[in-house]
């Protein structure tokens, strides 16, 4: 499998609760590499732009308010099938469906505050990579 990149986000939630290292730990444990990280405060703006595809969906203002009420740490991450390999760290959206081990199942508060965002496809991870870091962030 070829080598990928995937925008992860360490949600309010999860920088709130002081949570930054040990969800770091589970993705070094499970082969992706942090190639870029820096901890932001999501304006209305870029987060009601970052989540557009969910703008009919009930709890899209809410998400919103979530994501802009406290710091968020967006990361790039890189690794051997990266988008799916995250995808499967995360684990369920719901918490209550996750899996075991995984991040949402041993830190997400609900599934709203589920702790972690992470890209669904290697087309969506360049677009949301674009969002928030220029190539010279980007460090391997
Ligand atoms: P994400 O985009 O954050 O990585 O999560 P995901 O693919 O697992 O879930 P998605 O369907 O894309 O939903 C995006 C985020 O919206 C919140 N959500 N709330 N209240 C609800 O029913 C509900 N459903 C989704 C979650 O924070 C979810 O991660
Ligand atoms: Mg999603």
């Amino acid at each position: 499998m070829a080598t990928e990149r995937t925008l992860s986000i360490l949600k309010p939630d999860a920088t709130r609760r002081n949570l930054t290292g040990k969800i770091n730990a589970v993705f070094e444990e499970a082969g992706l590499r942090i190639v870029a990280q820096k901890r932001i405060k999501l304006s209305d703006e870029q987060a009601g732009a970052f989540y557009a595809v969910h703008k009919e969906r009930p709890f899209y203002g809410s998400l919103v308010a979530s994501m802009t009420s406290e710091p968020v740490v967006v990361q790039v991450l890189e690794g051997e099938g990266a988008v799916a390999k995250n995808r499967e760290v995360m684990g369920a959206t719901n918490p209550a469906q996750a899996a075991d081990g995984t991040i949402r199942k041993l830190f997400a508060e609900s599934i709203e505050a589920n702790s972690v965002h992470g890209s669904d496809s290697l087309e969506n991870a360049a677009i949301e990579i674009a969002f928030f870091f220029a190539q010279t962030e980007i460090l391997p």
